[in-house]
């Protein structure tokens, strides 16, 4: 069944070069782009998608971090999309994450993981209409 799955290359991952690294992982995967935008979050925006760790106490950080600087966000699509790229992305602590992974083989550090990906259909569908209210 196909699906649909918002990517983001987060600003570490955009600062560093890696947008094209990012890409061709997923496209090679078999994934196909649907949308792409480089911009830069508002607060407003942030808050919403990270909303589900508004308690958290790395909340305020995260916000900073992601607000500041361009990001490149994506739509991809394809046959179970969103477990596919959390798969090419690898865990969310990039020293816990597989080599062979874009965080096992990018990022050291928590908040700088370079990727995001949508974690359920649920989420999938609330963040790329955040990110792309017009895509139909
Ligand atoms: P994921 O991005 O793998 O879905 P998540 O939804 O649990 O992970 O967290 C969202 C982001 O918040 C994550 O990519 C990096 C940051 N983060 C998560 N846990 C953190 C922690 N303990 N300290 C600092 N940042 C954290
Ligand atoms: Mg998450």
């Amino acid at each position: 069944m196909t699906e649909r799955t918002l990517v983001l290359v987060k600003p570490d991952g955009v600062a560093r070069g890696l947008v094209g690294e990012v890409i061709t992982r997923l496209e090679r995967k078999g994934l196909r782009l649907v949308a792409a935008e480089l911009r830069t979050l508002t607060r407003e925006v942030a808050e919403t998608h990270y909303a589900e760790h508004s308690e958290r106490p790395f909340f305020a950080d995260l916000v900073e971090f992601i607000t500041g600087g361009p990001l490149v966000a994506l739509v991809v699509e394809g046959p179970r999309a969103i477990e596919a790229f959390r798969a090419l992305a690898g865990a969310t602590d990039p020293v816990k994450a597989a080599p062979g992974t874009i965080r096992g083989d990018f990022a050291l550090e928590v908040q700088n993981n370079i990727v995001h990906g949508s974690d359920s259909p649920e989420s999938a569908a609330r963040e790329v209409k955040l990110f792309f209210p017009d895509l139909g």
